[in-house]
Parts: C-alpha cells; sequence; structure tokens
C-alpha cells in the first residue's frame, strides 16, 4: 500500500495503532537521509461508511477550508489534518479488494487520550472542538454529504434497539435485562433536542475525546482528527459527546462500574471550554440545553452498543467477551450520575 502513495523515502514498518472502533489505522514510518518520518495509513471501513468516494470529498473540502483559515498560524500543518493524495492524484487508493485507503501526515508531538486526565485537558479539547464548529460555520455550499444518515437521530436509534431486542439474533435478550430496563425507562427523552427547533451547522458528530491531538508541549487542543462524520448536525451532538468521553475518569470499556462518574469539575471546564471558542455563534436554547446534551448522548452511545450486543458484535470492533456489553453499562451509569447532577449543571451554565 505504501507504493500507492508518492512518498519520499524508503518504507521502513507498518504497525496497527491508536484505539478507533471502526477503521484500520497503521502507523507507517518511512526512512529518509535527515531523519525517519510517519504516516497515519486508514482503511475506511466501507461496511459502515456505505459511499467512500463522497466521504473523502468531504474530508477534502473541510480539511481545504481548515487549512486556509488556518494559514497564519504558527505551527499551521499540525492544526490541520493533511491528505497525502495517492499516485492518480485522488484522495484515496482502492486497493483489487474493493477498499479504500487514506494517508495522512502524522502530526508529531502531540497525542490523544483514551481517558481524561485533568479540567484542563478537558477545557483544551472542548475549546478545539468549539473552534472547528466555528470555523466550518462559513464552508461554502453545497451542503456536505451525510456520510452516515440519521448518526445522532436518538429516536431511531431507539427504534433500531427494539428492532434488535425483538429480533434477538443471537439469543442475548435474557443477559441484559436491567439494561433493557433502564433504556426503557428513558424513551421520553429521545427527541427532545429534535424537537427544540435548533439550527444546522457543520459539525463533527464524534467528538470523543481520543478525536483530538493535545499539544505535548503546551497542552493546546492542537488538532482535531477523525472527520468521516462532520456533516450537518447540531453543535450539541457535538457537545454531548464531550460530556460523554471527557468527564469520567474512567476508560468507556471499565468494568468497575464504581470509578465510572461524571465530575462536576471536568464538565465544568469542558463547559467554559467549549463557551470560550462557540459563545459567539450558540443561540440561548443551544447554550441551555448544554447539560441536556451531555445526558442524550450518553444515553444514546449506551443504547448503540446494547443494540450492537444484541446483534452480535457486527458494528463496533470488539476486543473482548462482552465488550460491547461493558461499553453499555459504563454509559448508562454515567447517565445516572449526570440525571443525579443535571440541576447543578444547568445552574452553572447561567452562570457563564
Ligand atoms: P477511528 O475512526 O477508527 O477512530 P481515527 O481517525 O480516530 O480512527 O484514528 C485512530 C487514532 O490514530 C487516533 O485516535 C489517533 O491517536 C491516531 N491518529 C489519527 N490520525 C492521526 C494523525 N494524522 N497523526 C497522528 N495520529 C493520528
Ligand atoms: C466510534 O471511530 P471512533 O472510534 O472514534 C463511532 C462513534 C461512537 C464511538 C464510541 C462512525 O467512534 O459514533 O460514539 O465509536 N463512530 C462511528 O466510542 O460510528
Ligand atoms: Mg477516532
Amino acid at each position: 500500500m505504501a507504493r500507492q502513495f508518492p512518498i519520499d523515502g524508503t518504507f521502513v514498518t507498518a504497525a496497527p495503532y491508536g484505539s478507533g472502533h471502526i477503521n484500520d489505522t497503521y502507523c507507517v514510518v518511512f526512512d529518509r537521509p535527515d531523519a525517519p518520518v510517519r504516516y497515519i495509513f486508514q482503511r475506511i471501513n466501507h461496511n459502515i461508511f456505505k459511499d467512500p468516494v463522497a466521504l473523502m470529498e468531504n474530508i477534502q473540502r473541510v480539511t481545504a477550508h481548515l487549512g486556509k483559515k488556518s494559514a497564519k498560524q504558527p505551527d499551521r500543518e499540525r492544526r490541520v489534518l493533511t491528505l497525502v493524495p495517492a499516485r492518480d492524484g485522488q484522495p484515496f487508493y482502492r486497493d483489487g479488494g474493493g477498499n479504500y485507503w487514506r494517508v495522512y501526515v502524522f502530526i508529531e508531538k502531540a497525542r490523544t487520550y483514551d481517558a481524561v486526565e485533568s479540567p484542563r485537558q478537558a477545557f483544551e479539547a472542548a475549546k478545539a472542538f468549539g473552534h472547528f464548529q466555528e470555523l466550518l460555520a462559513d464552508l461554502p455550499a453545497p451542503r456536505l454529504h451525510d456520510t452516515i444518515p440519521d448518526f445522532h437521530h436518538t429516536p431511531k436509534r431507539f427504534a433500531a434497539l427494539e428492532r434488535a431486542i425483538t429480533a434477538d439474533v443471537v439469543n442475548r435478550v435474557r443477559l441484559v435485562k436491567p439494561e433493557i430496563e433502564f433504556a426503557m425507562a428513558r424513551k421520553p427523552i429521545t427527541d427532545r433536542l429534535l424537537r427544540a427547533g435548533l439550527p444546522d451547522r457543520v459539525t463533527h458528530n464524534d467528538t470523543k475525546f481520543n478525536n483530538v491531538m493535545l499539544d505535548d508541549a503546551t497542552g493546546e487542543g492542537i488538532c482535531v482528527i477523525d472527520l468521516d462524520t462532520v456533516m450537518p448536525g447540531l453543535a450539541l451532538y457535538d457537545f454531548g459527546d464531550m460530556v460523554r468521553t471527557t468527564t469520567s475518569p474512567a476508560k468507556e470499556d471499565e468494568t468497575d462500574l464504581s470509578k465510572v462518574t461524571m465530575q462536576f469539575p471536568m464538565f465544568e471546564a469542558l463547559a467554559r471550554g467549549y463557551l470560550a471558542s462557540a459563545s459567539g455563534f450558540l443561540t440561548k436554547d443551544e447554550k441551555r440545553l448544554l447539560p441536556f446534551s451531555g445526558k442524550l448522548i450518553t444515553f444514546e452511545i449506551g443504547l448503540r452498543f446494547l443494540t450492537d450486543f444484541l446483534a452480535g458484535d457486527t458494528y463496533f470492533k470488539i476486543h473482548r467477551e462482552n465488550h460491547n456489553l461493558d461499553r453499555c453499562r459504563t454509559q448508562f451509569k454515567l447517565v445516572e450520575s449526570i440525571e443525579e447532577q443535571e440541576g447543578q449543571m444547568d445552574r452553572l451554565i447561567k452562570t457563564i
């Protein structure tokens, strides 16, 4: 695959990289006379992203727009993902097996984290995602492609769970009675954001904490990555997923649920970081619903993990038995923790 992209130097190694649930990511090293240089090679999961060509068109447009806007910034090339086109000039290479591959310049001296370590990190991540939304607010027409239609349509996600329960293809419903009961009790909240009349924006839609790179030296959220789901959406989908992945000290698949909790100082840092870059364009309603979005998106991703567990683990990569069930349980535990603190979260937002 390395030969399909015009990269200077001699191929040295390639190794699986990162902890994403969807694509196959590799870190690839090339030797050059001065020093070795790294690239990110990714095989796009085309079972999930049905139209990789349209997806890559989105990413090209988005990175070009961000690149233009960051032209005068110091360290410009570390602030925006840079695609390396294939030898034929396309932003991807399609192999004989029908797989789509893309290559990015490796962002050095920065890293992603699977679990948050400090309020400062939460602040920086949220500020970076808010800034990302702000920069894309004037992306010229046409509308971006919907790489996954109805990606954050929570009522449809709920309906998918109900279908999985009815089908029970791998006989696992018997194992998840409490989780199903938990989900059913919260069905009424699923359409609340959709009914709020909020504006459509260009959003990231997968603002998990490990989709932003933090600078090793300064701690700044230097580059937003994982752009497969950048498309029209609600700003609150992004803030909600930050709350889901950046307020609990535990990893998404932690089995000791006592470690899963919504830490208020992390939420405060997230809200302040996000509003530092997004308050200029958010409406009153969007701002008011920030805490609720954290609960809703955490619930939604919990529903998706539960649905995938019942479907026989066909969507998210799993690395052990019951992995999706463990992930669902952390999400539902976090929903409970948010429910306990929602009043306090709402009060905080009014003061910022
Ligand atoms: P997935 O969609 O499977 O989550 P990502 O695009 O998020 O894939 O990539 C997986 C991981 O690879 C990221 O969490 C990050 O650690 C690393 N990564 C991705 N792109 C780059 C890059 N350009 N430079 C350095 N690391 C990267
Ligand atoms: C997937 O690609 P990755 O690992 O960053 C998923 C998100 C989920 C997340 C849960 C395209 O994100 O929607 O919230 O897992 N991405 C897709 O960890 O489904
Ligand atoms: Mg990712």
